[in-house]
């Protein structure tokens, strides 16, 4: 007997049709039968006049099920479900709260009128797991909200508050503070249209469609937007097609066209990419020993040392949370030129209307910059954002230590540093913890976690659950150079370098990750980042053993030469002064063959694939060893850091993902050659060869450690 997840109760002459399904209502099986079930009961009930969809627990329904996605389907099917919500001769009324997403704002465009709570959102996220919606939310809310914001809201996946869904007509009536809670605020609704006829029905208007069919330009320019931001992803274009289906053909047709394109979708490899990006992101927060309910630390108050690009950054991520900062440099002008920056950043936003005046002054009166370090005393926790210089942060730590409240987090930014070391310098190692923000750290989300081999299940609940509170993604990693993503950067970088030093140029080579997906290149990157920084860095490191080759000699003659990247208008390219855009220059031709002249390398044509192989696989080789040493928990969670910090096209599911997805059997042979090519960096990872001889993948690897199959 399946759990009863849909309730029908009568409220005087008004059913209500409960969805009780936790975490999100989310359509699964029972929940479509339920939902047909009590609409029959209801339709059949003479008492009843008219009907209110609602939910309980935090939010409407959240969508289709994304765990049956891949499963043989079993009935009811969601479009036939809510075909009979659309065929009630009662008027039938969705009663949301939360999140109406997907599926779920689907069964409300099914129904007569929609009556949301002054914080809900609607939205058709499906492009966002590679599909498209597919229970006719593309056929529907163009007839209600117009084809051009109709494709904004399905190309784009973002949602909509309820004040801008009552604005589109999207939704017939937000819930005002003088009636109520939503649910009375629906029954009055439902009983003011009991009796009114016809009834309203979606399918039926047409305004909007005829209007559209003078207007072909539409979705060409939709078409042209969805492809540039796509980078080679098919979902946002199937969106497209889909909506174009509505204004081309009878809303029944259209249906079926919008069906044909989400069988295709949810096939691709696209979209299991993204589904596997969905669930790695949720995994990521799970800590296998430090279970739901460990003890956290309340965060009310933190204190940031240096306030630089990356501390100003920080203080923001904390401030647009709620949460007050004490922001602190050793100088007055230093503090002053960190608040500056603040306030231009949260100015620039409120000139893009993204943000109000009132709510940017409440957030810098959040956030106090000084050079005493008085008010630390009474801080819940303390990032360390200053220089990257071991003797400064262990000096800063230990000064820390007998400043601080015994119970409160010291936490430093480190993107490399050892933070036992870090933790070494303190009397209470079992405080501290890495928490390594990416630049600029009031936009990225990806904050990577750094658990010491003393940090406390206190500290790492609290500092788990603080990365949701400032919106991040948290990734729990250990403590090694470069953590996670720095660590496989280096070895995706190295290759780069190398293969600009045998014969490709940079332009080929971004060339050839541009077309994977990313946004940038590595030399693109290179250039933003500023070519010095990667080469004080060089500078400071002993250079690579005998038979191990030194990839950093041409980003290190740039550097020589002043060709520091955007910020001289010149790097691995050339810029025109006050545009980013980079232009190939002969210029760096010549440094480049230099170069391989001087390290005795006679220059060759290399192809694109080679290039993709070498760069991708010595990522993927270099996971490989971080997952054996258990520096991070899961592939996916190398994937959610890819994802999230280092901008792997999420359509690819992050390089572990896209690894399987290539087959590791070719990649370890491909390694193999490579080591014999190119030298003992190329070395394979125990575990890719394991993986690789038992012909399995990175995905059920983490399956068998999660436990989901037997091992
Ligand atoms: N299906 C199954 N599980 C879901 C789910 C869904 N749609 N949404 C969330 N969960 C699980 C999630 O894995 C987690 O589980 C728990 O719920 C809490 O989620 C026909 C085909 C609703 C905004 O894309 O965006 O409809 O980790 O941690 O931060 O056109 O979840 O606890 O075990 O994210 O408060 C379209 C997806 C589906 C919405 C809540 N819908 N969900 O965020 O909680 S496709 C979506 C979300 C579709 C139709 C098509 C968010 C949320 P666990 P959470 P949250």
């Amino acid at each position: 007997m399946s759990e009863v997840v849909v309730t029908l109760e009568k409220r005087a002459a008004v059913g209500v049709i409960w969805v009780d399904s936790p975490p999100v209502n989310a359509l699964s099986q029972p929940v479509r039968q339920g939902l047909v079930d009590c609409l029959a009961k209801a339709l059949s009930d003479p008492e009843v006049h008219a009907i209110v969809l609602a939910c309980k627990g935090r939010t409407f329904i959240a969508g289709a099920d994304i765990t049956e996605f891949g499963k043989p389907p079993k009935g009811p099917e969601l479009g036939a479900v809510i075909a009979r919500f659309e065929a009630s001769d009662k008027p039938v009324v969705a009663a949301i709260h939360g999140t109406a997403l997907g599926g779920g704002l689907e069964v409300a465009l099914g129904c007569n009128y929609r009556v949301a709570a002054r914080e809900a959102k609607c939205g058709l996220p499906e492009v966002k797991l590679g599909i498209l919606p597919g229970a006719g939310g593309t056929q529907r809310l163009p007839r209600l909200v117009g084809v051009p914001k109709a494709l904004e809201m399905i190309v784009s996946g973002d949602p909509v508050s309820a004040a801008t869904a009552k604005d589109l007509g999207l939704v017939d009536h937000v819930v005002r503070e003088d009636e109520g809670d939503l649910l009375t605020a629906a029954l009055a609704f439902a009983g003011r249209v009991a009796a009114r006829r016809p009834l309203p029905k979606i399918r039926d208007l047409t305004a909007h469609i005829e209007k559209a069919k003078a207007q072909p330009e539409l979705f060409e320019k939709a078409r042209k937007d969805a492809a540039a931001r796509a980078r080679g992803g098919q979902a946002p274009l199937r969106c497209v097609e889909a909506v174009k289906a509505a204004v081309e053909l009878p809303f029944d047709q259209g249906l079926e066209r919008e069906r044909q394109l989400i069988t295709e979708a949810i096939e691709s490899t696209e979209s299991k990419a993204l589904r596997h990006v969905f669930f790695a992101e949720r995994q990521a927060a799970k800590i296998p020993d430090v279970p739901p309910g460990t003890p956290t630390t309340p965060i009310r108050r933190v204190a940031i040392l240096g306030a630089g690009t990356m501390g100003g950054g920080i203080a923001m991520a904390f401030a647009n949370a709620g949460i007050s900062v004490v922001l602190v440099d050793r100088e007055a002008p230093l503090v002053d030129k960190g608040m500056a920056l603040i306030s231009k950043n949260y100015a620039s936003t409120v000139s893009k209307g993204r943000l109000s005046q009132a709510e940017m002054d409440a957030r810098m009166a959040r956030i106090t910059g000084t050079t005493s370090w008085d008010g630390l005393a009474d801080v819940d926790l303390v990032i360390e954002a200053v220089f990257e210089e071991m003797g400064l942060k262990k000096e800063i730590f230990g000064r820390l230590d007998k400043l601080c409240r015994k119970d409160a987090i010291l936490a430093t930014n480190t993107s490399t540093l050892d933070v036992n070391e870090i933790a070494r310098s303190t009397s209470r190692p079992e405080q501290v913890i890495g928490l390594h923000f990416f630049s600029p750290a009031n936009v990225m989300r990806l904050l990577e976690i750094v658990r010491g081999e003393k940090t406390s299940k206190t500290v790492v609940a609290t500092s788990m659950k603080l990365a949701k509170d400032i919106s991040k993604v948290g990734v729990l990693v250990g403590v090694c150079y470069g953590f996670v993503g720095n660590r496989m950067l280096h070895a995706y970088g190295r290759e780069a370098q190398l293969l600009i030093q045998e014969g490709a140029l940079p332009q080929q080579v971004d060339g050839v990750i541009t077309g994977l997906g990313f946004a940038m290149g590595p030399c693109a990157t290179s250039d933003l980042a500023g070519i010095d920084v990667g080469w004080r860095i060089r500078k400071g490191l002993p250079k690579p053993p005998p038979g191990e080759r030194y990839s950093g000699a041409v980003p290190d003659r740039l550097a020589e030469m002043g060709r520091f990247g955007q910020k001289t208008n010149a790097g691995f390219y050339r810029y025109e002064p006050g545009n980013r855009t980079p232009i190939p220059d002969p210029a760096v031709e010549a440094i480049i063959a230099e170069v391989s002249k001087e390290l005795g390398i006679a220059r060759r044509a290399i192809g694109d694939d080679e290039i993709l192989e070498r760069c991708m696989y010595a990522m993927v080789n270099e996971g490989a060893k971080i997952l054996d040493e258990g520096i991070a928990l899961r592939a996916s969670d190398i994937d959610t850091v890819w994802i999230n910090g280092y901008g792997f096209p999420p359509y690819r599911g992050g390089p572990m993902f896209y690894a399987d997805t290539v087959g590791l059997a070719k990649i370890h042979s491909r390694v193999l050659e490579f080591l014999a090519k190119h030298g003992k960096m190329w070395t394979p990872s125990p575990l890719l060869q394991r993986l690789a001889s038992e012909g399995t993948t990175f995905s059920s690897l983490d399956a068998r450690r999660a436990g989901d199959v037997p091992a």
